[in-house]
């Protein structure tokens, strides 16, 4: 059952005159009349499908009262009115009226950007004055994952998946307790969230491709916000080898060591010995390598680091676990939650972080998550979390200084018809928000 106000909404698209603020309504019908008298009008509509009637409603006064200042509130009781109204008798604005489709209010149409959120054009320099808080960018790259393609259009299903968050329609999660901010509701909060699209990647050289991205986030980065000097990123993969960048510009611009959570059912820190590499430096860098670089090249901190998930084979278990701590990560397997449960793994994550606002990157590759609840990524393995548990866990993360994220290895074109991976990852990206704000 969708929640009532979204029903609202949905019957309010259809009324067509659904998003006239109260204001502008009352002077449009006050023009000729009382304004509780709403049965002088008729349009080229009433024609076609005649008078709509229905029982006597009440008025708008003895319906609903609009005491606060929040704009978006007034527009939605405005619109939750005049659906009522338009029970007894349909009126339509006049022809040339366009005030209520200047909106983008609509939940399955409109230009794409995450959840709706403003989008400007991060990378040119001429914007350079425009505020960022929090930006999401894409990062479509798939040409270092070893198994299956696809995830260059990861950022676009993740997007696609996100239509239904908008101002007002936020997820209830975390024992049902309200975040405070709606991240898709400017009047709620005081930070610049901003789309900024994608970050553009030849798809013919990884190494042009991979510089392009560290490029793209370190345009990002020179903004400032209203609220945060340094901008949080949100990068959407894109598969795994994409998240090196990100951890690049980051560090470079706290100027030391990042911690880092990675949710994963691999490791990612294989030596490229042992995985891709051995005969040309061009395979060594991979989907499942760059946490081997990420060390190599003192983006994240010595020791400190955590996987979260983990069950995937090992090539060389000895040597690829005693190198995985070598590259400074502990960690927690995915049926550890059976003997810890989502607080153990919450309190271990949180007992990590020596001071605390020390800054953490969250990366989240989805095949954390069993296939049952995402299908479609890189390189699945069976066991996983369910996607609850994900969330919960993400959620019990609130408090810690999570200065960047991404989520990586969607490949839509391995999902379900109803897109549960992608619809995933979007869960995670909101989530994200909501740490961040
Ligand atoms: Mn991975």
């Amino acid at each position: 059952m969708l929640p009532l106000r979204i029903l609202f909404q949905i019957s309010l698209s259809l009324t067509l005159i659904g998003a006239i603020p109260a204001e502008q309504r009352v002077l449009t019908i006050s023009q000729h009349q009382n304004q509780n008298d709403y049965s002088h009008q008729s349009s080229f509509i009433d024609s076609l499908y005649g008078e709509i009637t229905g029982p006597t409603i009440k008025t708008f006064e003895e319906v609903i009262s609009v005491e606060n200042d929040n704009e978006w509130d007034k527009q939605f009781h405005a619109q939750h009115t005049s659906y009522l109204q338009l029970q007894s008798s349909l009126n339509l604005p006049s022809n040339d009226f366009v005030d209520d489709i200047l909106m983008d209010q609509n939940i399955f149409g409109g230009i794409l950007t995450f959840g709706h959120l403003e989008h400007f054009n991060c990378f040119n320099q001429e914007n350079i004055d425009k505020t960022i808080d929090i930006a999401i960018v894409g990062a479509p790259f798939d040409t270092g994952v070893s198994y299956r393609p696809g995830a260059r259009f990861g950022p676009e299903a993740i997007r696609s998946n996100a239509r239904r968050l908008m101002p007002g329609i936020q997820t209830k999660r975390n024992k049902n307790k309200r975040y405070p901010i709606d991240p898709y509701n400017p009047s709620t909060h005081n930070y610049s969230i901003v789309d900024c699209g994608d970050v553009s990647l030849t798809p013919f050289d990884n190494r042009l491709a991979l510089n392009q991205l560290y490029r793209g986030q370190r345009a990002i980065h020179k903004h400032s916000g209203k609220q945060n000097k340094i901008p949080k990123i949100i990068t959407l993969g894109g598969d795994h080898t994409i998240t090196l960048m990100p951890l690049k510009s980051i560090s470079e611009q706290y100027g030391k060591p990042i911690q880092v959570f990675h949710f994963d059912s691999h490791i990612d820190t294989w030596d490229p010995k042992i995985l891709g590499g051995g005969i040309t430096n061009y395979m060594s860098l991979n989907h499942g390598t760059f946490l081997h670089y990420a060390h190599e090249k003192g983006y994240i901190l010595e020791s400190g680091n955590y996987h979260v998930g983990l069950r995937s084979p090992l090539i060389d278990a000895v040597y690829d676990e005693d190198h995985d701590s070598e590259c400074g990560f502990n960690a927690i397997s995915a049926d550890d939650i059976d003997k810890i449960g989502v607080h153990g793994i919450i309190s271990k994550l949180k007992s990590a972080i020596k001071h605390k606002d020390d800054p953490v990157y969250i990366s989240v590759d989805i095949d954390v998550l069993d296939p049952a609840y995402a299908p479609a990524t890189g390189t699945m393995e069976v066991g996983g979390f369910t996607t609850r548990e994900l969330l919960a866990i993400l959620n019990g993360l609130k408090g810690i200084n999570l200065v960047g994220a991404d989520i990586v290895e969607v490949s839509p074109p391995y999902d379900t018809n109803s897109e549960i991976t992608s619809l995933a990852a979007t869960a995670v990206v909101d989530t994200f928000l909501k740490l961040m704000t």
